[in-house]
């Protein structure tokens, strides 16, 4: 699937009516270093670009449409998924992006549904969404330099000190950690171990 700049400009249009100004910048930004990431490790820029632009599509749609949409999508959540909801717009947004855009990119639709908890095994573009939805230009946390700097090195490393900060500070608040982000986490630890 080629991904057009008139496609992409007209997606960028139909996300900026869906969220705040805020909210609408992250997305640029994330799009623009998803990109950056893809050009320095060999992956589809176009691609990168539009899951970029789309990752965080239903962050601001209201919880109860969210929900909605996943179910009128067939997807079941599990028990920590619905006590999760800060879990929802990741799976809303590939169902959207699916259903509502009609994406048909395997790849782009799992960059989205992914993007917030990672998951086993992640293609190359998975993870150049995850890792840009760290280090994008607006990002403003304590080590986002260190991370930034390790993404120009290595993906996993990048993904590796991400998800050690969202697992520590989910047990910190005593939230649910989904399955998917503790199987990241182990694949992340254990390939590091063993180089
Ligand atoms: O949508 P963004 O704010 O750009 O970033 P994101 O999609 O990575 O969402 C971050 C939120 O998701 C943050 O509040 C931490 C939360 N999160 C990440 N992994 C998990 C999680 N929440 C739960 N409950 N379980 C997880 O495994
Ligand atoms: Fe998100
Ligand atoms: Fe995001």
């Amino acid at each position: 699937m080629g991904v057009t700049l008139v496609e992409l400009n007209d997606y960028k249009k139909l996300i900026k009516q869906r969220m705040g100004e805020k909210r609408f910048n992250h997305s640029l930004c994330v799009s623009e270093e998803a990109k950056r990431l893809a050009s320095l490790y060999g992956a589809d820029e176009e691609k990168a670009a539009l899951a970029g632009i789309l990752h965080d599509i239903t962050k601001e749609t209201p919880k109860e449409t969210q929900l909605q949409i996943i179910s009128d999508s067939g997807i079941i959540l599990e028990n920590t998924e619905i006590n999760s909801p800060s879990l929802w717009h990741a799976i809303s947004g590939y169902a959207f992006i699916k259903n509502e855009l009609l994406i048909d990119d395997e790849d782009i639709l799992n960059a989205v549904r992914f993007h917030t908890t990672g998951r086993e095994n992640m293609s190359l573009l998975e993870k150049i969404i995850f890792t840009a939805d760290f280090t994008s230009r607006d990002r403003k946390y304590d080590d986002v330099e260190v991370i930034r700097k390790k993404a120009n090195k290595s993906l996993e490393q990048a993904m590796l000190y991400g998800i050690s900060y969202t697992i520590a500070d989910l047990s910190k608040k005593q939230s649910v950690i989904h399955l998917d982000t503790v199987r990241a986490y182990n694949e992340l630890v254990i390939s590091q171990n063993n180089k």
